[in-house]
């Protein structure tokens, strides 16, 4: 075995997005590109001499190749270890975990997460930090930086590592240990949630169906729901990984977890479902008949928490992304505990968690999570519902509509307009940030703007900017934003966010997009929508 120096040319474009760096399947799989951006990624950490690391990804098509060429990189550049999940299989929170229990220096995560997967899909990396955490801002702009200097990258010519099976390899002096995928990652949710009261429920005849999504969490929900907790064998769909996730998008909303639904709103429906994403870092919360929305379910989440027994001391504080509806922020509120508004993408939760300030955050895309780990984390999502309804023993709908009760219902939903030229979704963010400064105190379609302006994150650790992170439009009771999002692999999508406050003594059983069409035609009158899209309906509404 030896080492080689390759000479490369860099690649444009290798900037991190929201989520790690993501692109077409066959741009990752050109010559050099993945080298040149993990190589990138080394020089950013201070190399890779010495170092421990964890390796794994969501299963999709260029999974292991990428996991061979990484490992033996790795080598080259003189780390001293990585563990991989057995046939490469890590979901995300299962790897911020493993990082944080090993105290590695950092992990790589292969995945575009709830992009699609193939060779005409998308593929991605992400890099998380000895914290377990996403690696934050400053580092991702160093590794776009190198990238776009770099001049060669290391490697081994050594052989593949059979990933098959768990066993400890050498590669050019460098330990692989090819560990168990779901082991660690279970053991962390024994530990954290009341296992003998979910076993009750599900003993007593409680039905769940949890949809994997052909993506990464089907050996974790099996093992987990099924041979621990005694989830009626089949509860879990989908469960085998598959490069492609069958054809769909492992994204867990109504829309392409529509057979969810389906299941979820039928008469004879089981009393709860869920399903994750392609990396198993998101969670779609159901019950019988009802779909919770994320944004609720983070508020759900955070006012029943002490049912487990991790959280029974209570929570230091809460944290949402800026988009996420306020309704986490009323919980907070009751509760006597900080609330946070953070930019959207975990790496900003993370200085939060670390300081001891948040135990909870989430996202209203569905991520949703707690300082267990550095992520956001779908089958803990899972857990903690199963947890409050074994102990609260009632049905998912009465529970939300309680709630609705006590603190009120924020009507939300998001509308997404899709693979976008990115001049003209760039013309509606610029058209109506002209107009910020002179929106409040405007009527338009009934309803009165009283402050608008674009979101900039100082953080309260670091004292770090984050800025540009979405335009606020405050209406009286209600609230849009847009931004662009950074997970795409396609020109732009913009994103609109709307959400409208029915207080407690108000009606809370109105159809959601009807109760929003005032909202959502004011903010397409003033962002030009039809005028600078050239069409009016989003590609998705969730
Ligand atoms: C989307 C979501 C965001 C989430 C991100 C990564 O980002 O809106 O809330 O953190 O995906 O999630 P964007 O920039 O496209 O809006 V994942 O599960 O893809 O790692
Ligand atoms: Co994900």
């Amino acid at each position: 075995m030896a080492i080689h120096t390759k000479s490369i040319q860099p690649f444009e474009g290798q900037k991190p997005g929201t989520s790690g760096l993501r692109k077409k399947t066959r741009v990752f799989m050109q010559p050099g590109f993945l080298e040149a951006f993990v190589q990138s990624i080394f020089e950013a950490t201070g190399g890779a001499e010495g170092k421990t690391y964890v390796l794994g990804g969501d299963g999709r098509f260029f999974n292991a190749a990428a996991i061979q060429t990484i490992l033996k990189m790795a080598a080259a550049n003189g780390a001293a270890c990585v563990l991989v999940g057995q046939n490469g299989l890590l979901s995300t929170p299962a790897t911020s975990h493993l990082i944080r229990l090993n105290q590695t220096d950092g992990g790589f995560i292969l995945s575009a997460s709830h992009n699609p997967g193939g060779i005409e899909e998308d593929f991605g990396l992400k890099f998380n930090a000895a914290n377990g955490g996403p690696a934050p801002e400053a580092l991702t702009e160093a590794m776009y930086a190198i990238s776009q200097t770099i001049t060669s990258y290391k490697i081994s010519d050594g052989p593949d590592i059979d990933l098959s099976r768990q066993h400890e390899a050498s590669l050019d002096g460098m330990r692989v240990q090819v560990i168990d995928s779901v082991a660690d990652y279970h053991a962390l949710m024994r530990g954290l949630f009341d296992f003998d009261a979910i076993r009750a429920l599900f003993a007593g005849g409680y039905r769940m169906v949890f949809d994997a999504m052909h993506a990464v969490t089907g050996p974790y929900a099996k093992a987990i729901f099924e041979d621990d907790l005694g989830a009626a064998p089949g509860s879990v769909r989908n469960a085998v990984p598959l490069e492609d996730f069958g054809g769909g998008h492992p994204d867990p909303n109504p829309i392409w977890a529509s057979e969810l639904m389906a299941t979820m709103m039928a008469s004879d429906g089981p009393d709860f479902g869920a399903a994750s994403d392609g990396d198993g870092d998101r969670n779609m919360i159901t019950g019988k008949g009802v779909f919770v929305s994320p944004s609720d379910s983070l508020a759900v989440l955070a006012a029943n928490a002490t049912a487990a027994p991790a959280y029974a001391k209570g929570l230091a504080g809460v944290a949402r992304s800026m988009p996420t509806s306020a309704a986490a922020d009323r919980v907070a509120e009751a509760l006597g505990i900080e609330a946070f508004e953070t930019p959207t993408g975990w790496k900003f939760f993370g200085n939060l968690l670390d300081a001891g300030r948040v135990t909870i955050c989430g996202e209203e895309s569905a991520g949703t999570s707690s300082d267990h780990v550095r992520e956001k984390d779908g089958l803990w999502a899972v857990l903690l519902w199963l947890n409050i309804l074994a102990e609260q023993k009632k049905p998912v709908a009465q529970l939300l509509a309680e709630h609705w009760a006590r603190y009120g219902r924020d009507y939300y939903s998001r509308h997404d307009y899709e693979a976008l030229p990115t001049e003209k979704a760039q013309a509606v963010m610029a058209g109506l940030r002209d107009q910020l400064a002179s929106l409040p105190g405007r009527s338009v379609g009934g309803l009165t703007l009283t402050a608008a302006d674009e979101f900039a994150y100082h953080d309260p650790i670091d004292g770090s900017t984050s800025s540009g992170q979405g335009l606020r439009l405050y209406f009286e009771g209600a609230r849009a934003v847009l931004r662009l999002s950074g997970t795409g692999t396609q020109g732009a999508t913009l994103r609109l966010y709307l959400e409208r406050y029915e207080p407690p003594e108000g009606d809370h059983q109105r159809d959601l997009q009807a109760a929003l069409a005032p909202l959502r035609d004011a903010v397409r009158s003033l962002a030009r929508i039809e005028a600078l899209l050239g069409r009016v309906e989003p590609d998705v509404i969730t």
